[in-house]
């Protein structure tokens, strides 16, 4: 390969001038050249090219194999290198969070990371390695089928959270993993926006399938006969193939070992799901009934249930009060209600239960954990910040979960590296940021965050509605600076009413409708139907509703709102990533138009602005690559001074760091601190490891000479 001339600095570190127009300008030159990568230190910027870029074979892995960062044109390849060298030779835990809004490449940076990790271990070839190896890339097909969809903002938009953690052998080898999943949208099953579809299973299926499947189900091929997919009326997407991706599933289901019957339910709930959607409800003779008996029999037949038990359920519900059983019919809309929570509640059971799967084909015990001394790198892919029109529960969800990545990144690049300088005495300038914990905390205070106040009016069950929610935020938030709400319908003076409010994120402003939002927090799901499908004929789908089997008469414990569990997920997502040696990528949309030759100027510093790139290059440029307590680097490198080696005498562990660097040269390159010394370039670093490697086979030699003195 023929090594190219650098277009534009490959490391924003080394602008001359560092402003926003500088950075801009060089983004914009690399991109336009095909440049889609660039560091700021170690965070990897990357650009999505919305092009196929020939820059992922194997010879690109070699390239980057082994090597240090600098070494090299700046690469994704080398972020998962840097990520599997630290976990491999300090056998310590790294991870790989993945930022950036709806549609800027994050699921595709995951996989390439994914797929690179696969191409530069088991070199041995062992089989079960290579087992593993495949089940964590296959997953991917399965879990992007069920788990994105189009949306307005991308074609193949994540709607879950995904973090993967790979665990490896002491040789660096993957011996297995697990996948933990956030927040399934799962509203989209049951209803799309213009412009976009359902999760893509349900077009894989009818598309794609074989005319036997298609008949056991009992569906058509057509679309547009169905109306839980049709809404959006986008069934049909120029960068999506269903057909082939319906084959490529079912090949990755076989990859994980999914049997027959696991295959057969799976399918099965989606054919359910979509006679479901065409199920409507009358009323004659003052009783409810489902118009058509034979959708009825389709979701009974598929869902291995009785008929009239699933009659039963979607029309009326049973409760018991004091002792009694009694039966009580729903109205229309209380039926209509119950059949889109049931849809939405067993897609989100199977999505769970497909994850299990996966996880259950690469788990890893303890036992084998400790044997192997394995550790791990987690890659962090989840949904990225999105505006729509109409913005919902999930985008709220969304965006906030994207808040709480902003602010990990902030503590973790901006914040703490700034405070350590401070502490140990090193001059100075502080770089000013925007810290976005009070979004954070608008959203999840204890008692006065959104959610909070969301949790409290769950609790007084059918008395409060969406509108008084919105009163009670208003109230608890209106001097907050990046909360309002908004006056939608201010015509009549008796209908006016608040529907709307607006957080300022990080991101930029985005208007919540508030409609839902009550409903969605609290989740619910007639009892009913859980009775139901835990005495389901078919084992898979009954192990999903193990709650079904508490008897009508027992009083069930208020489960956790979804916001909540939201939260609490992640909380402990968050710790997890502080645990771990953090390496970042940082991903940019360059336009709304999907276009490899587009940069939209605006749009672009925009994202950089608020992903506080800016700010990253002056913490890092002003910052130093490595640090290390005096103590710990004068035992490293004391052999590479005639002055300190074997042992120095004269003055403190600083002084005799400070004498070893002097010696060498280096001290243009360091700050001495309290208690550390700090370095700036890695070249310096190298230098000194290569200047102790040269001596290590002469000290080897010494120390053998004497030990048989000795003797
Ligand atoms: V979302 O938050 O899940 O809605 P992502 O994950 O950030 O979003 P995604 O990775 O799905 O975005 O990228 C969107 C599309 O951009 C992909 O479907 C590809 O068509 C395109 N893309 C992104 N990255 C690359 C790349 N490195 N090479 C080629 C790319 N195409
Ligand atoms: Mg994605």
């Amino acid at each position: 390969m023929t090594i190219q001339k650098e277009i534009g600095v490959g490391d924003f570190v080394l602008l001359d001038k560092i402003d926003l127009d500088s950075f801009m300008k060089n983004l914009e030159l690399r991109f336009k050249h095909g440049k889609i990568y660039t560091y700021i230190g170690e965070v990897c910027v990357s650009v999505n090219p919305y092009r196929t870029m020939n820059i992922y074979d194997s010879n690109y892995v070699n390239q980057y194999k082994g090597r240090e960062l600098f070494e090299n044109p700046p690469h994704i390849f080398a972020i998962a290198d840097a990520a599997h060298k630290v976990m491999k030779k300090q056998g310590r835990d790294t991870c790989i969070v993945i930022s950036g809004e709806s549609g800027s490449g994050k699921t595709e940076a995951s996989k390439i990371i994914m797929k690179y990790i696969a191409a530069v271990t088991n070199i041995g070839g062992q089989k079960e390695i290579e087992r593993v190896k495949n089940v964590l890339i296959q997953s991917n097909s399965i879990l992007e089928a069920f788990g994105n969809a189009k949306t307005n903002r991308n074609d193949n938009s994540s709607r879950f959270g995904k973090y993967m953690d790979i665990h490896f052998d002491f040789k660096g080898d993957p011996i297995g993993g697990h996948i933990n999943k956030y927040l399934l949208e799962k509203s989209r099953v049951i209803y799309q926006q213009g412009g976009e579809r359902n999760f893509h299973c349900f077009y894989q299926l009818l598309l794609g399938a074989p005319d036997s499947l298609l008949q056991n189900l009992n569906l058509t091929r057509n679309t547009d006969h169905y109306f839980y997919i049709k809404q959006g009326q986008a069934a049909k997407v120029d960068s999506i193939n269903d057909k082939n991706d319906f084959r490529e599933v079912t090949s990755s289901l076989h990859t994980l070992e999914f049997t027959k019957s696991d295959e057969e339910t799976l399918w099965n709930v989606v054919g359910a799901i979509l006679h479901l959607g065409n199920l409507e409800f009358i009323t004659e003779e003052d009783q409810l009934r489902v118009k058509d008996h034979k959708m009825v029999q389709n979701v009974a037949v598929l869902l291995k249930v009785p008929e009239d038990e699933l009659q039963n359920a979607l029309c009326e519900r049973v409760i018991a009060a004091h002792g009694d059983i009694m039966r009580k019919e729903h109205t229309q809309s209380e039926a209509t209600y119950g059949r889109d929570a049931l849809a939405k509640a067993i897609y989100d059971r199977l999505f769970t239960w497909i994850v299990t799967r996966i996880n259950s084909a690469i788990a890893v015990d303890e036992a084998s954990r400790k044997q192997f001394q394995s550790s791990l790198i987690g890659v962090l892919d989840i949904y990225g910040f999105e505006i729509f029109d109409n913005n919902s529960f999930e985008q709220f969800c969304i965006n906030y979960c994207n808040e709480k990545l902003q602010q990990l990144f902030i503590e973790l690049v901006l914040k703490q590296e700034q405070e350590e300088y401070q502490k140990e005495g090193i001059e100075w300038t502080h770089i000013d940021y925007f810290n976005n914990q009070i979004i954070c905390e608008l959203v999840d205070a204890p008692h006065k965050g959104i959610l909070a106040i969301m949790d409290e009016a769950c609790l007084n069950v059918g008395k409060v509605t969406d509108e008084m929610l919105l009163e009670a935020m208003d109230k608890k938030l209106k001097d907050h600076k990046h909360y309002s709400s908004r006056q939608t319908k201010p015509a009549e003076k008796t209908l006016k009413h608040k529907v709307h409010f607006k957080i300022t994120h990080y991101a930029g402003d985005v208007t919540y409708s508030i409609n839902g939002f009550l409903d969605k927090n609290k989740d619910p799901l007639f009892q009913d139907f859980k009775r139901l499908l835990y005495h389901s004929k078919d084992p898979n789908l009954k192990s999903m509703w193990p709650e079904g089997a508490q008897h009508i008469s027992e009083t069930t414990k208020r489960p956790q709102t979804a916001g909540t569990l939201f939260k609490n997920s992640m909380a402990a997502l968050v710790q997890n990533l502080m645990n771990k040696e953090p390496h970042y990528v940082r991903c940019i949309k360059p336009n709304e138009l999907k276009s490899p030759t587009h940069f939209n100027e605006e749009r672009v510093r925009h994202q950089v602005c608020y992903l506080g790139l800016v700010e990253n290059v002056r913490v890092r440029r002003a910052g130093f690559v490595y640090r290390q307590r005096y103590d710990i680097f004068l035992k490293r490198y004391k052999m590479i001074s005639q002055f300190t080696w074997p042992n120095f005498r004269s003055g403190t562990d600083k002084d005799g760091v400070k004498v070893i660097m002097d010696e060498h040269k280096f001290s243009n390159d360091v700050k001495y601190g309290h208690t550390k010394i700090f370095i700036r370039s890695p070249k310096t670093l190298f230098a000194l490891e290569a200047a102790r490697n040269e001596l290590i086979p002469g000290i080897v030699t010494l120390i053998q000479k004497v030990w048989r003195g000795y003797k």
